[in-house]
């Protein structure tokens, strides 16, 4: 499901509402026509009160019915909301909307049924009035729910659009082990590159095609490649987001030690990253595979298999064999473009096996019920 967070109009701010509910009453009055000065006033009066709370009750659940529900938006986008603007914010807010705009269509019932019951024209003024008096401290009561649905909508416009159908690989490892270098030569286009909304945090993706079936890369830099302390809150929760989103995870140790980080200190990311993402599949993958001494075995092996499999057209899904390290880890060399291919296989053949994505699966909790 693609929610339309970047297309989300402006929300009317309380002033602006008013005016345009006020101008138009008056404009629907002034095209009254009746000789007869009771039954004019009388019609002025009505249209008055009843096109102003038709307008803002209008304006009011117009908000509340284009902003995506929470039960039927999809986790990961849930979990960044949460970690963006607040999902009990978000949701009171729109539900202070949505009472506001009951409140204003009853004013005008009550209001218009005194204008019609009276024959009298100063008691149709006054009823007016105090509709009008009573729909603007129902709006100053709306007011500050207006303005947070409008600060969020910035917000929420550079939310990173993931497709949640699709599925998606999560790369990590300690700074420069090579992820970035991993994506790119995975990947087809040039990478997405979007903000975390409430950090200067980035995260990256790349799109491989394998079968008519798209695949998503995502880099998280400066979120997965640091020690667990130096996170704060808002950066677990856009990683427990990420939890929503993973068919697999690719955790990538340079044994290199090229990247300025300690192997030593690179597993105990490895740990941090198992307990931060618990449910998703781990694959650990040692990257650089040309500066490694010893060179991988089978280097020569797997390379042939990847030409010979490219020259026939890439088809299918063939076993190539994997380029394994001195250690036994699958490794790969982006650089020379060697175990990129088996690798791409390998992350299909894991991806089908977690098979956790469905396209034609309702999300949970698709009814929407947040707003009763
Ligand atoms: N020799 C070699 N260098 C690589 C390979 N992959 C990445 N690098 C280099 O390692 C450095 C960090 O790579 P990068 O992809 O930016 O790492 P990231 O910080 O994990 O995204 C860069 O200088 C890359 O050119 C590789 O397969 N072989
Ligand atoms: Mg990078």
């Amino acid at each position: 499901m693609k929610v339309s967070w970047r297309t989300l109009p402006t929300v009317l701010l309380e002033d602006e509402i008013l005016d345009k509910a006020f101008s138009r009453a008056k404009k629907a009055a002034d095209r009254v026509d009746d000789s007869d000065r009771t039954f004019r006033v009388r019609k002025q009066m009505n249209r008055m009160v009843q096109t102003a709370a038709d307008i803002i009750s209008t304006s009011l659940m117009d908000t509340v019915n284009t902003w995506p529900s929470l039960d039927q938006s999809p986790r990961f986008d849930v979990s960044m909301i949460d970690a963006c603007v607040g999902c009990d914010d978000y949701r009171h807010h729109l539900s202070i909307l949505q009472w506001g705009s009951k409140q204003v269509l009853n004013i005008a019932g009550q209001n218009s049924k005194k204008i019609i019951r009276t024959g009298r024209i100063e008691l149709m003024h006054e009823a007016r009035r105090e509709a009008y008096g009573r729909i603007s401290s129902i709006m100053r009561r709306v007011k500050p729910s207006l303005e947070w649905l409008n600060e969020s909508r910035e917000v929420l416009k550079r939310l990173p659009t993931i497709d949640q159908v699709l599925p998606c690989v999560v790369i990590c490892g300690a700074p420069n082990v090579g992820k970035s270098a991993f994506i790119s030569a995975l990947s087809s286009g040039n990478m997405e590159v979007n903000h975390y909304p409430f950090t200067t945090k980035q995260i990256h993706v790349g799109h491989f095609t394998h079968r008519r079936l798209q695949y998503q890369l995502v880099d998280t830099p400066g979120l997965l490649d640091r020690p667990m302390e130096k996170r704060n809150d808002i950066e677990l929760q856009a990683i427990s987001a990420l939890e929503h989103l993973g068919s697999l995870v690719l955790f990538l140790i340079d044994e290199s030690q090229n990247c300025g980080t300690s192997i030593e200190e690179q597993l105990s990311l490895l740990e941090d990253v198992k307990y931060l993402l618990p449910g998703t599949d781990l694959l650990i993958v040692s990257s650089k595979a040309d500066l490694l001494d010893p060179k991988p075995e089978n280097w020569e092996e797997v390379k042939l298999n990847e030409e010979r499999w490219i020259e026939d057209g890439s088809e299918g899904e063939p076993e190539l064999p994997l380029l394994y390290d001195f250690n036994g880890r699958v490794t790969m060399s982006a650089l020379e473009n060697v175990g990129m291919e088996s690798m791409k296989l390998e992350i299909v053949r894991r991806v089908k096996d977690s098979n956790v994505y469905d396209p034609m699966e309702l999300p949970e909790g698709w009814y929407r019920s947040d707003l009763e």
